[in-house]
């Protein structure tokens, strides 16, 4: 694989320098964000934390039945589990201070919304309905009630996986058949295509992305978890099977879903639309509490962290000391990186989260003493919409004001059955020969929009046809100098390769113990500014790669950054995207749509839509949509007044968990 990678160098191209470094902080140019925003005061680690429901599924099919003609790989993998989930406005308590008055969206009554609990083997179908009301009586006025909901890093058909224009209107529905199955593979000896364990997903998400209005729609409260598990990873701390991982399960598995808001003075969402180059919130909020606070057994647990912030960077750390003066930092485990369990457990001190990124660790509580409490906190300095600063966090104010959650310790040492196994799975392997094509895919600021290759997204048009089931070789550049861009594409993950021209190989971040300390790792990629103060270079990248793994789906582009990798598109045809998940960026045209398309017809180069399907049929997307072909027998389009009513409170008898937050959701993990 070194040798390989000389030859994907971008020949002549000039790595960050002292000339660049100082680029870091953004010009005078910079378009104002929201860093002088003052969301109302709050006291902070008041309220407990809120943990999203558990997805329930349904008794059985909805009705009308799905139709398998519109699915990919529908009769292959029937769905065994059904859910019927509804998006709805409703008032939310982000914080007792502010009080249940706060206009979101959400699913199932909850923002965010329920978690997933999946298993391979099992395949789902999730039927969507939009029940937001129409813009002219919406409370969430910046919001767009067309939605479509993308599963992120689901390894799903075109048409489960929310294309940007596969959107809904209210009353709508689309249903989303999720066949969990890993991707295949070619079977050595036979040749023939089979399901590969090393391909297994683990922490996924999903969220809104609708064209244009992903970030709109995500800030309004359109995302939650999605948990993928398996006979290892069994969900099941207590798996007699000797082949299960028994990581913390239960109420020890918390996902930890990271947001930044602003708050206006009416204590609603405060959203500016003409902000192009991000958005960034004072106020920061664990599963839509701001500063919760968490109440911790003396055990393990597992932490699912992501970070769902519209345009923020975190760098998280774990603090001892409630005064930043004096700090005492206790060190992660890290188990996995995006949705990948790594191929074994690392000690992190931090752990850097671009936009979209997941991270899970195990924290063990049993070294600490009842009554201690640990602050999460984030270090990274941000103060524009367009990237972090390159810069940690000093000021203790801002420190306080930049703390996430407090662990509060509580009770004796209990008996604990989770375990942290030695190794997961190793990566799926990378065959640099088997690589068809090589792309440059570069990130830049063109007339007023977010381009990729100097091109806007056009859902129209096709940025790359790939050929189903090969592999290809892709270079992701910044071209600019003072903005970051954590890039996602979906269906196929990736292998990472190279950052910034250094080859990235597995034991590198992974088993050489001469990188585990971060202080080594930093040597080799920290330069000292004029001033005197040592930045890190694309820390983005570097430190993403060692603290989560080489197999990723964003990678994190600092400024000039480059990153190079390796990916295969099997088992689904049709159009999915890569974009920016600086979801401002995305919604101003940092998008692209590129097709998985049947052997042979694989192209370089943008082509048409008409082009290239003119003499094939498109997989499923030029069919009528199921929302306007079926709706529900008796469910009635939005009635404005109906949900308004519905929103000032829990109706009676209402089964679903109820429009504004009771007191009954909080949980703060024991009561
Ligand atoms: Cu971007």
């Amino acid at each position: 694989m070194q040798s390989s990678m000389s030859s994907m160098s971008s020949g002549g191209r000039v790595w960050p320098n002292q000339e660049s470094i100082r680029y870091l902080c953004p010009p005078d140019d910079g378009a104002p964000d929201m860093a002088g925003w003052q969301s109302p005061p709050v006291t902070p680690f008041k309220d407990p934390l809120y943990i999203p429901p558990v997805a329930r599924p349904d008794a059985g099919a909805p009705t009308p039945p799905p139709e398998p003609d519109r699915h990919q790989l529908y009769q292959e993998y029937p769905p065994a589990v059904f859910h019927t989930v509804r998006e709805r406005e409703f008032q939310w308590q982000f914080h007792s201070d502010y009080g249940a008055v706060t206009w979101v969206w959400g699913i199932d009554g909850a923002s965010p919304g329920p978690t997933y609990h999946a298993r391979y083997g099992e395949p789902m179908l999730v039927r969507r309905y939009n029940e937001l009301p129409p813009v002219e009586y919406a409370n969430v006025g910046f919001a767009l009630p067309s939605t479509t909901t993308h599963l992120h890093n689901g390894h799903v058909a075109s048409e489960s996986d929310g294309f940007p224009t596969d959107w809904i209107g209210g009353g709508e529905f689309w249903d989303h058949h999720y066949p969990n199955f890993p991707a295949t593979n070619a079977d050595p000896m036979t040749g023939a295509r089979v399901p590969d364990e090393r391909e297994k997903l683990t922490t996924l998400w999903y969220h809104d992305h609708r064209m244009d209005s992903t970030a709109a729609n995500v800030y309004a409260g359109l995302f939650g978890m999605f948990l993928l598990f398996d006979e290892r990873d069994s969900g099941d701390e207590n798996d007699p099977d000797p082949a299960a991982w028994r990581l913390p399960s239960g109420e020890f598995d918390v996902p930890l879903i990271l947001q930044d808001i602003a708050f206006d003075s009416d204590r609603q969402l405060a959203f500016d639309g003409f902000m192009t180059h991000g958005l960034l919130g004072d106020r920061f909020t664990v599963n839509r509490i701001i500063q919760p606070h968490f109440k911790v057994k003396r055990r393990k647990y597992r932490f699912r962290i992501l970070n769902a912030a519209p345009s923020r960077f975190f760098e998280v750390f774990l603090n001892r000391s409630e005064e930043p003066a004096d700090d005492d930092f206790v060190r992660f485990v890290v188990v996995s990186g995006d949705g990948n369990l790594n191929p074994e457990p690392v000690e992190a001190p931090s752990l850097y989260l671009g936009v979209a990124q997941r991270v899970d660790v195990i924290i063990d509580f049993s070294k600490f003493s009842s009554g201690d409490s640990l602050y999460l906190e984030n270090r990274l300095d941000q103060y524009e919409g367009h990237g972090p600063s390159g810069r940690h966090l000093t000021d203790p104010d801002q420190i306080r004001a930049h703390r996430l959650l407090r662990f509060d310790v509580v009770g004796d040492e209990v008996d604990d059955p989770s375990r942290i196994p030695d190794f997961f799975r190793q990566y799926p392997p990378v065959d640099i020969a088997s690589a068809k094509r090589e792309r440059i895919w570069r990130f830049d600021y063109d007339g007023g929009l977010w381009t990729i290759n100097g091109m806007p997204m056009d859902a129209d048009r096709i940025d790359a046809g790939i050929e189903i089931d090969s592999a290809e070789i892709w270079t992701y550049r910044n071209d600019g100098i003072t903005w970051s861009h954590p890039v996602h594409s979906h269906l196929s993950e990736w292998l990472v390769l190279a950052v910034n021209g250094v080859p990235m190989l597995p034991d590198m971040v992974q088993i050489n113990p001469a990188v585990r300390d971060l202080s080594d790792f930093q040597r080799v990629f920290t330069k000292t500014h004029s001033d005197g103060r040592d930045y890190v270079m694309g820390s983005n990248v570097l430190r993403g790669p060692w603290c989560g793994g080489l197999r990723r789906d964003v990678a994190n582009l600092g400024p000039l950054d480059e990153v190079t990798v390796f990916s295969r598109w099997p088992d689904f045809l049709g159009p999915y995207v890569l974009h920016c998940h600086n979801i401002v960026h995305e919604d101003r045209s940092m998008m692209i749509r590129w097709d998985v398309v049947p052997a042979g017809a694989d192209f370089d180069g943008s082509r048409s839509v008409e082009d290239v399907y003119g003499t094939m049929p498109l997989p499923m997307h030029g069919e009528p949509r199921p929302s306007q072909a079926t709706m529900q027998p008796g469910s009635q389009p939005f009635n404005p007044g109906v949900s308004r009513a519905r929103a000032g409170g829990p109706t009676p008898g209402d089964s679903q968990p109820g429009s504004t937050m009771s007191s009954t959701m909080m949980q703060g993990g024991m009561s």
